[in-house]
């Protein structure tokens, strides 16, 4: 009995064919690298926190306490019975990179009436507030959520003092509670918020990323072109034209082209392993079908649809009407249209993983 031939087996044994038709070599770790450089962009960018609330509530033990700052440090945040926090200052994520935590001064004081807070303090100038509540909700603290709900903004509201709620002395424990829980919600709300803000940034870069990828595979369409016409053993006729195909070849060069944008199944999968996501949440974002079915029923079913040659005779319409078209004019326009809907999807599907 024959042995199996893997998908993965089968792609190897694809790509040893197709390389040696081509002049410069291709290497391949699918998306990776540009998830990489996606993530080194992200890394630098900037999002700022405000911790805000009640004068005395804990916002600077707060800060303390995320960054790992005991109160009589130099660096940490002031904290104290009295007002302590006038001005604003900031301090850096200890692990989140670019992330910036701001310790606010309290509302409801002598110096910060409420009302006045808020026209001082502008939250719309952070990307997402924390707001430090003791262990009474109180009247300025709901004030504080309509505030916030009103300009749309992302807000975490996290009860201080705790500890003190059962009896113990003020040695503040970050394993307990939901600490750990707000931290690692922090980090993934971080993570979105940053794709959000820069999208515009990041569609821009995938694009130019995953079209280096275009252009180099769109430069092999003429060096492939008479393996996909080769009209050897198998050859197939397009219905209604004179037009001959190898469709065993065609299958391949398509096969290859999908692998070099990195949506075969194992490099998906390697991919999702990567960002911590499903290969099938990351499948979802390709809209095309035909992407993950390349065989030599839906090549031909490509072929023979009227689309297709409507697609062709589209682009060619300046063309004389007595011309003819050739086998290599239609297969070099398939392999360029399906290297778009292969670049199409790996920025769709880039994005998602970002
Ligand atoms: N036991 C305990 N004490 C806390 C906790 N959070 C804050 N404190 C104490 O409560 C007091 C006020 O805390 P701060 O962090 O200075 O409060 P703040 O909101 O920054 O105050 P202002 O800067 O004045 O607005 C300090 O003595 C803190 O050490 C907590 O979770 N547990
Ligand atoms: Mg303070």
């Amino acid at each position: 009995m024959m042995p199996e031939v893997t998908e993965n087996v089968r792609l190897e044994l694809v790509v040893a064919k197709i390389q040696p038709k081509l002049f410069s070599p291709f290497t391949d770790n699918g998306l990776e690298d540009i998830i990489t450089e996606l993530q080194h962009v992200l890394d630098q960018r900037e999002v700022h926190i405000a911790v805000t609330g009640e004068s005395g509530k804990g916002k600077s033990a707060f800060i303390n306490a995320v960054c790992g700052l005991r109160p009589g440090d130099p660096e940490a945040a002031k904290e104290g019975f009295t007002e302590q926090t006038m001005e604003p200052k900031k301090y850096k994520h200890p692990s989140l990179p670019s992330v910036f935590l701001w310790d606010l001064p309290g509302a409801g004081t002598p110096t910060f009436e409420i009302a006045k807070y808020f026209k001082k303090v502008k939250f719309t100038e952070y990307h997402l507030i924390i707001l430090i509540v003791g262990n009474r909700f109180t009247e300025n603290d709901k004030l504080f959520v309509e505030k916030i709900r009103k300009i749309k903004q992302d807000f975490y509201v996290v009860r201080s003092k705790m500890d003190e709620h059962e009896q113990n002395d003020d040695h503040r424990c970050t394993a307990d509670f939901d600490f750990m829980k707000l931290r690692q919600d922090l980090k993934l709300k971080v993570g979105e918020k940053k794709k959000d803000l820069y999208s515009r940034e990041i569609s821009e870069l995938v694009k130019h990323l995953v079209g280096k990828k275009k252009t180099k595979l769109k430069g092999t369409i003429s060096q492939l072109i008479s393996y996909a016409t080769d009209e050897g053993e198998g050859t197939t006729f397009i219905p209604g034209t004179t037009c001959a195909y190898n469709c065993d070849a065609v299958v391949e060069i398509l096969l290859f082209y999908r692998w070099y944008m990195g949506l075969d199944d194992e490099s998906i999968n390697q991919l999702a392993d990567k960002v911590g996501k499903s290969g099938e949440d990351l499948k979802a974002e390709v809209s095309d079908p035909l992407v993950f079915s390349i065989n030599p029923n839906s090549v031909q079913n490509v072929l023979s649809s009227s689309t297709s040659l409507i697609l062709y005779n589209l682009q060619s319409f300046l063309k004389p009407l007595t011309s003819v078209p050739k086998s290599s004019e239609i297969f070099s326009k398939l392999l360029e249209s399906m290297i778009d809907v292969f670049a199409e999807s790996a920025m769709s599907l880039t994005k998602k993983a970002a």
